[in-house]
């Protein structure tokens, strides 16, 4: 099928949708100048980031984990949302029930004002205690190192979800809801590589929804869905609107 005609479909089944559910990865961001996490740019002085993003790594070095998070806030500090996080908007307040599932951790989706969202893997600008467990706001850029909490003294780690950490609850009930209501999923921007999110296709899938995949590259999820698109979501995701 071809993108015209494959577009032209996901339009047709956005239009008759009472609910829709979008599940959104690196690549929705990399069309702002982000780098995505498995991309020959996803390196940082030769880690790879499952070496950093988890709690072994912050118990070892808690230095090491936040200057590569400071890294990566000085850089997301100068990136702003891109025609596929607006058009993902647009879409959010034209479906009667839409809700936004993403892993990434760069706000991007919220700056663009996406509000039925659930990060499901936290997000960089935001630090949780690990004393008293508080979850504040902080743009900090550099963020001090290492930062302390004001109330305990705690040492202030990355509110982000890492490799063997659970995900909330919450954002666990509210995207299984999600998946499990919806008549369309589209899966935008992601490798499907990490779970539990790569178990969302399927998850929706398995209950009748209509699935579709925008993403540059084939995935395990490609041969699941009923409509692969290859191309950049910037381009593409605004197509659905049309
Ligand atoms: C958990 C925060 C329960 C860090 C992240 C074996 C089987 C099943 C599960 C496991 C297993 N072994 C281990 C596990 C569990 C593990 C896991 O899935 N590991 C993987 C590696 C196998 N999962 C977990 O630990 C999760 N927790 O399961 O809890 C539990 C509890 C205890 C013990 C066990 C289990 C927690 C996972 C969360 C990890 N944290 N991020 C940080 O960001 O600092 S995940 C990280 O990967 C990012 O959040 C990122 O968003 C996410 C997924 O990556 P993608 O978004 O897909 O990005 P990627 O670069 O891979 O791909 C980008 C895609 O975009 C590409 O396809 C590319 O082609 C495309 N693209 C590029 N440019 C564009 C584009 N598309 C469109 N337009 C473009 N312009
Ligand atoms: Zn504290």
């Amino acid at each position: 099928m071809n993108i015209d005609a494959a577009l032209q479909d996901i339009r047709s089944r956005l239009a008759q949708a009472k609910s829709v559910t979008v599940l959104t990865g690196a690549g929705i961001s990399a069309d702002s100048g982000v780098p995505t996490f498995r991309g020959a740019e996803g390196l940082w002085k030769d880690f790879r980031p499952e070496e950093l993003a988890s709690p072994d790594a912050f118990e070892r070095d808690p230095t090491l984990v936040w200057e590569w998070y400071n890294w990566r806030r000085e850089l997301l500090a100068t990136k702003s949302p891109n025609p596929g996080h607006h058009a993902l908007v647009e879409l959010e307040q034209r479906c009667e029930r839409f809700w936004l599932i993403t892993q990434n951790v760069d706000g991007l989706h919220a700056e663009a004002g996406s509000r039925k969202l659930s990060e499901i893997h936290g997000n960089i600008w935001k630090v949780r205690c690990t004393g008293c467990g508080v979850v504040k706001d902080n743009r900090d850029v550099p963020i001090e190192i290492l930062p302390k909490c004001l109330t305990c003294h705690g040492l202030l780690r990355p509110h982000i979800v890492w490799f063997g950490e659970s995900l909330d609850p919450e954002d666990l009930h509210n995207s299984y809801e999600a998946l499990r209501s919806c008549e369309v999923l589209l899966i935008i921007g992601t490798s499907g590589m990490v779970y539990p999110a790569a178990s969302f296709g399927p998850i929706a899938k398995d209950q009748g929804a209509f699935v579709a995949e925008l993403n540059l590259d084939s995935t395990p999820n490609s041969d699941l869905v009923d409509v692969a698109v290859q191309g950049r979501a910037k381009d593409l995701v605004p197509q659905l609107l049309s």
